[in-house]
């Protein structure tokens, strides 16, 4: 396969022997330990970032990323001098692209920084070249949106230049372990493309390399996040129905999932993070008309933390005290990471704050200076607060010490990850 096209041996022999060049763009929680991987597999790794203080700490051996093992893995790579970093990029064999795509107000795909990263490899990028997109993107961006930017250099995609896009899947906390166990899809926009960047990925991933083409790939991420969300939509729905009902809703799904065809997700405050309460909308923004039930489950989520406040609003009415305050337990999108992005928790307490609310919010995992409001502590929330809502069931909230403080104290509890009373409705 390989005598086909010349060009594309020399890249797959230096890839084998790890003497390829890899540049990755984007140095945040996908980027980095990408990065760190291909360093640790045994090639040279130049990150790129556009961050000052980004390029400052990761050269220092320093990460800007809660995540387990990957401060002390950054440090080795720097100290081994298979890693430099640089703001701008510099001349390379493969370029990975890993830089964020949140989106706009309007629910569309802003793909600026996508474009920007494509763009600054203009001047570096050579005939030959591998370009990776690790992005998340709407369908048909590689082809569309990446493969123009990049032909602005005059080098033609499938004829001088190679691009696939390989979408990351890692659960945040625990990136390190799945970028290597996880099956990967890796999408070319032609054949050689495909394989190179298979070849590449090879060379740390463990589980499968599945080969598709870049609009398959594209599809593949989002509808697994899409797939989320809709699961996830269904339990936060089940929640607010039970409440209603007087029933418990944990119960309920630890009894529906005895059945060997159902596993219903667990319902929360709402879906947050960057990812499964972002990308079902790349799809809606692709098919306003057609992706009705996507576009259901993406509003049910989203009016979770609304259905929330309204709940603690109703239990301050029937308690004695016209000024209570309401503690909060966890801020964070999920449990036992320090990721406050999209966070459903936040939503609900500025909404408290700004409906003139007293509140007092506690997260082990979120300094001070993250949010505009001060937090306190566990015992703190116990002592002076007269409601107490737990939002993120952090492994600390679980304590059976901290539990049984909190029972005890006999304030009213809202409950919505079902670890004190099991059950949103019970008090
Ligand atoms: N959540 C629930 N109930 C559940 C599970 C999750 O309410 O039963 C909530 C969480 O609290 C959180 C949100 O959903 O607010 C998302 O959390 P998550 O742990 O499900 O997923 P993420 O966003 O941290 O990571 C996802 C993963 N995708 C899938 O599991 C299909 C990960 O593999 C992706 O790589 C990542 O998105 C990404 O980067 O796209």
């Amino acid at each position: 396969m390989w005598n086909t096209w010349e060009g594309g041996k020399v890249l797959k022999d230096k890839i084998s022997n790890r003497q390829a060049r890899i540049e990755v763009l984007g140095l945040g929680y996908i980027g980095l330990p990408t990065a760190i991987l291909f360093a640790k597999a045994g090639f040279n790794v130049t990150g790129i970032d556009v961050n000052e203080k980004v390029v400052n700490a990761v050269n220092n051996g320093k990460t800007h990323i809660v995540e387990p093992d990957l401060d002390e893995l950054v440090r080795r790579v720097i100290e081994s001098n298979k890693f430099n970093v640089y703001p701008t990029p510099q001349r390379a064999d493969v370029f990975l692209i890993c830089v964020p795509t949140p989106i706009t107000e309007d629910k569309k795909a802003d793909l600026s920084y996508v474009k920007s990263a494509a763009k600054s490899l203009i001047p570096v990028l050579e005939k030959e070249n591998l370009v990776i997109l690790e992005s998340t993107v709407p369908p048909k961006t590689t082809e569309n949106i990446l493969i123009p930017v990049l032909e602005q250099s005059g080098l033609k995609a499938g004829k001088d230049i190679y691009v696939a896009h390989c979408p990351e899947r890692v659960l945040p906390g625990k990136i390190l372990r799945e970028a290597v166990e996880n099956d990967r899809i890796i999408g070319g926009v032609d054949e050689i493309s495909t394989d190179l960047a298979a070849e590449l990925y090879n060379t740390f991933v463990k589980g499968k390399i599945i080969k598709t083409d870049a609009t398959t790939a594209e599809m593949c991420k989002l509808v697994e996040n899409t797939y989320r969300d809709i699961n996830i939509a269904f339990a936060n729905e089940l929640s607010m129905l039970c409440d209603e009902l007087g029933i418990d809703v944990w119960k309920l799904i630890e009894f529906a999932n005895k059945h060997p065809r159902v596993n219903i997700l667990q319902p929360g405050p709402g879906v947050g993070g960057h990812c499964i309460a972002v990308d079902p909308w790349f799809i809606v923004e692709k098919f306003p008309e057609d992706a009705k039930l996507i576009k259901t489950a993406r509003e049910v989520n989203d009016a979770k933390p609304g259905w929330i406040v309204n709940k603690i609003e109703k239990m301050v009415e029937s308690i004695d005290n016209a000024n209570p305050t309401i503690g909060i337990l966890g801020l964070t999108y999920k449990p036992d990471v320090d990721d406050i992005r999209e966070s459903p928790s936040l939503k609900i307490v500025n909404s408290l704050i700004s409906k003139g609310y007293e509140v007092k919010a506690c997260d082990p995992y979120v300094n001070d200076n993250k949010v505009n409001f001060s937090l306190t502590g566990v015992d703190n929330i116990i002592e002076d607060c007269d409601i107490i809502v737990l939002l993120v069931d952090h492994k600390r909230f679980k304590e059976s010490e901290v539990k049984e403080k909190i029972i005890n104290s006999g304030k009213p509890i809202l409950d919505m990850k079902g670890i004190f009373t099991k059950g949103v409705n019970n008090r």
